[in-house]
């Protein structure tokens, strides 16, 4: 069996039952909508962009795009959230970040209505993450969450180690796993042995932002590796904080860049938006109390998985 977890096919089952769910939804008059809002011409965010439309088509959205010019002013991009808070066929609205420097995501992401935030970054859905009462997942740590979900391995008790503490994947990384009963660290660019405190993780989820920075001395024999990292090499090409070649046989799962993390950020915006669409028509009730370890499903697992 291989140890190399598959982001494409996990993404895709998840997409299969966001489909399935949305067909259904449909005969019952409810169609759904996702705004992606892409400003600049990042050549990155072009093509996340593009794989989020593309996914809409295939789960059954409708998906609005809108593509601004790098000179849009603050006023204009907010005019525009205005807009879209305002639209009924709008279910969830994604302003796609980075953006250019003289926008304030903080001033545009508060102003997203937190029931059509999709990606969970408006402080009200940040701060239902963290005490564990909340409908909308953080697409990237939700999609970390499923992949390790999918090796079978059980979090409850293990070291999980995270690296990075940026507020979109980090912090709201650490609190998945925490919600779900790990014990976890969190390092960043300050954390002193480094190498010796991830090499003590069951789990390690690297979110640096530096090519192939992990290799296989910053790892346990049979770690769960996970590379949320979007870098490229020496020579231009995309890949991950890990170094795969060098930790592939080391660890006990790892995930690639491309075709890990990626698709499977995804997967888990048209779960929010699906989401959003339930809670709007009275489908879902508006929150959900997290359950205790005790009990034998979490919050996560009833509002979407291995249930
Ligand atoms: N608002 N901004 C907002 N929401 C997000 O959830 C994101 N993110 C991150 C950047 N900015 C955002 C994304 O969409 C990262 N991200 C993202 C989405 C998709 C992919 C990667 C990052 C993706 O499709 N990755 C493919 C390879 C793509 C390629 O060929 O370049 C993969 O297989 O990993």
């Amino acid at each position: 069996m291989s140890n190399i977890i598959d982001g494409k096919a996990v993404s895709a089952q998840v997409k299969q039952r966001i489909k399935e769910e949305t067909a259904k939804l449909k005969e019952q008059g409810i169609d759904i909508g996702l705004a992606v809002v892409i400003v600049g011409d990042d050549p990155a965010s072009k093509v996340y962009v593009r794989n989020k439309k593309k996914a809409c088509e295939e789960v059954g959205f409708n998906s609005y795009e809108y593509a601004l010019p790098a000179e849009t002013t603050e006023q204009e991009l907010l005019d525009l959230v205005n807009k879209l808070n305002a639209d009924d066929k709008v279910n969830g609205i994604l302003v796609q970040l980075p953006l250019p420097k003289h926008l304030d995501d903080k001033v545009i992401i508060n102003n997203i209505l937190p029931e059509k935030d999709v990606d969970a970054f408006h402080p009200v859905n940040v701060g239902k993450i963290m005490i564990g009462d909340y409908n909308f997942l953080p697409c990237t740590p939700a999609g970390v969450m499923e992949l390790i979900a999918s090796t079978g391995t059980e979090i409850q008790g293990k070291e999980c180690v995270v690296i990075g503490r940026s507020n979109i994947v980090g912090k709201p990384m650490a609190m998945l796993l925490l919600h779900k009963s790990g014990t976890v660290t969190i390092c960043h660019s300050k954390t002193k042995n480094l190498k010796e405190v991830a090499s003590r993780a069951d789990i390690l989820v690297a979110a640096v932002g530096k090519p192939k920075i992990i290799t296989a001395d910053y790892i346990k024999e049979g770690a769960v590796v996970i590379d949320v990292g979007m870098d490229r090499d020496e020579n231009g090409k995309l890949c991950g904080d890990v170094d795969f070649e060098n930790c592939k046989d080391k660890a006990g799962f790892i995930t690639p860049v491309p075709g890990g993390v990626g698709p499977m950020t995804i997967a888990m915006l048209m779960q929010n938006t699906l989401t959003a669409a339930k809670v709007k028509n009275g489908l879902m009730d508006n929150t959900v109390e997290q359950e205790v370890d005790t009990k034998e499903r979490t919050v996560f697992n009833k509002l979407f998985l291995h249930t």
